[in-house]
């Protein structure tokens, strides 16, 4: 633990800690490290500084600070009913929905708002006591966008970065929100905002001015805008568009270990060995497209353009905010248009989609990205998506091909994926039907430049560009 004469000059602030609790068989509780991009990238720069990170621990009502070698960690505590009105509720009932284009009505309610404030507020103080004078503090994601103003107005001192990993809504929808002048307040705090994409930045920059125009009244402070950056009184907010990564090198060298390449040969022979394997990897969320795929195969095993004794459908889908209603229902409608194409295609002992719904240890996961023919990746909304660039990152072989929706952040570089509207079924089943189809040559051309792509541009880089741009700031 960071003691107040040795405070942090480098602070990460997430909702959850990047750790996991397990209680072993004769009751010791141990506290794995949840392996992830982000700690990845960090590690070597929480290392090199006097590093803390700031999160919650993943137990309901527990003041556990968990001990992790080489991490100083500042648990941020928090109770089952503050998890239902600030993590299930506001953050993934209203915002999560309001900022993926409300393919899922949010909900708005005021005790779910009260919870995001005091909880935000209780990240900020404790992000005050840990942070030495002047550190570099880096506040992640929606669930903490009022932490950047708030922990200001504590210490004015600090260089404060915040990165929205997921997308950022156009101004039509985000105008929804009742107190969208609040968050849009909260951000200004910082003095950098990240994005992965340009149209969020964009977004953004053009609320941060209407909102700083039409609602002056509830605004201390004049805000003007231009690209680039938003004046904020005698402050200058950079706001920029920062694609994550993956450790590209590292899933790079694992893909091509000997054990994960026995692993995929075994993979396809418990498959039967078809000709063609198709793959899904995602949280179960609505906002993946899982639906979307299932329909398209579906689809095609009709018309007949997919042969159901040569195609295998694995779709890996790990559990997700279950505690959630559009959720139970979404996995219901999920589990339905399974049973629907293997009641119609499969044979005895041969289904045609297998579906997982528990998480995977990483390195089968790999071992799963190089046996697939074809990855399928078609969300109607996602920030980014690592999976796109994890199975880029697998294919030294150069074997394989990507679906991909054009409304993945993913999608501004990988551009030779077989690219599609996610809302257009026709369209999503002829890019499946030509990744299949396609001569190899073809195939093998647009994994050579995605893997030149993904490899060039890996997680390390992400962090150091934020980081970079953060420390010139001046304001
Ligand atoms: C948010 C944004 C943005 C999945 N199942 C298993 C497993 N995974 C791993 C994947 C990948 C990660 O989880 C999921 O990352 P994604 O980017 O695909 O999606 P979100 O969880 O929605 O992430 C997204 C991201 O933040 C980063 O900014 O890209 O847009 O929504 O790494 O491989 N890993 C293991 N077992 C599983 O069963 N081990």
């Amino acid at each position: 633990m960071t003691t107040p004469t040795e405070r942090a000059e480098f602070v990460v602030v997430a909702n959850r800690l990047p750790v996991d609790k397990t209680v072993l068989a004769d009751g010791t509780v141990q506290w794995k490290r949840s392996p992830g991009g982000l700690v990845t990238a960090l590690e070597p720069i929480l290392r090199n500084h006097t590093g803390a990170w700031v999160g919650w621990s993943g137990v309901p009502d527990s003041d556990d600070n968990p001990e992790i070698e080489g991490l100083d960690v500042r648990a941020v505590p928090l109770s089952a009913a503050e998890i239902a009105d600030y993590y299930e509720g506001f953050s993934n009932g209203t915002l999560w929905p309001l900022y993926h284009d409300v393919i899922v009505k949010p909900e708005y309610h005021r005790e779910w708002w009260n919870s995001y404030v005091a909880i935000n507020e209780r990240f900020a103080k404790a992000t005050a006591e840990v942070a030495g004078p002047g550190a570099l503090v880096w506040v992640q994601d929606y669930q903490l966008q009022l932490v950047p103003k708030m922990l200001r107005e504590l210490r004015p001192d600090l260089k404060i970065g915040f990165f929205l990993h997921i997308p950022f809504p156009p101004v039509e929808l985000f105008m929804q929100l009742p107190w969208r002048a609040e968050i849009v307040d909260g951000l200004l705090g910082s003095d950098l905002i990240g994005f992965h994409l340009p149209d969020g930045a964009e977004n953004f920059l053009y609320l941060a001015n209407r909102l700083g125009g039409h609602e002056a009244s509830r605004r201390s402070v004049g805000v003007r805008s231009r690209f680039g950056s938003v004046a904020v009184g005698d402050r200058t907010v950079k706001v920029g568009a920062f694609p994550i990564s993956i450790a590209s090198g590292e899933i790079d060298s694992a893909s091509k270990s000997r054990a994960i390449r026995s692993r995929a040969r075994e993979i396809r022979k418990e498959l039967g060995n078809p000709k063609t394997v198709l793959l899904g990897v995602d949280r179960l969320d609505y906002t993946k497209g899982i639906d979307v795929r299932l329909k398209a195969i579906s689809e095609l095993l009709e018309e007949g353009r997919l042969e159901p004794q040569e195609t295998v459908m694995v779709q890996l889908a790990t559990p997700s905010r279950e505690r959630v209603e559009s959720y139970v229902a979404m996995r219901a409608e999920i589990e339905q248009l399974v049973g629907n194409i293997n009641g119609n295609f499969a044979e005895v002992g041969q289904p045609v989609v297998q579906y997982l719904n528990r998480p995977i240890p990483r390195d089968e996961l790999v071992a799963f990205f190089v046996a697939a023919d074809v990855m399928l990746v078609t969300p109607l909304r996602d920030g980014m998506n690592l999976v796109a660039k994890e199975y880029v990152a697998c294919r030294s072989d150069l074997g394989g091909a990507l679906v991909l929706s054009e409304f993945t952040g993913a999608a501004a570089e990988l551009k030779q994926a077989y690219q599609a509207n996610p809302y257009d079924l026709d369209g999503v089943k002829d890019a499946i039907e030509a990744a299949v189809t396609d001569p190899a040559e073809d195939r093998r051309d647009r994994m050579r430049a995605m893997r030149r792509q993904v490899l060039a541009h890996d997680v390390e880089k992400w962090a150091k560009s934020f980081l970079d741009t953060l420390r010139d700031t001046n304001s």
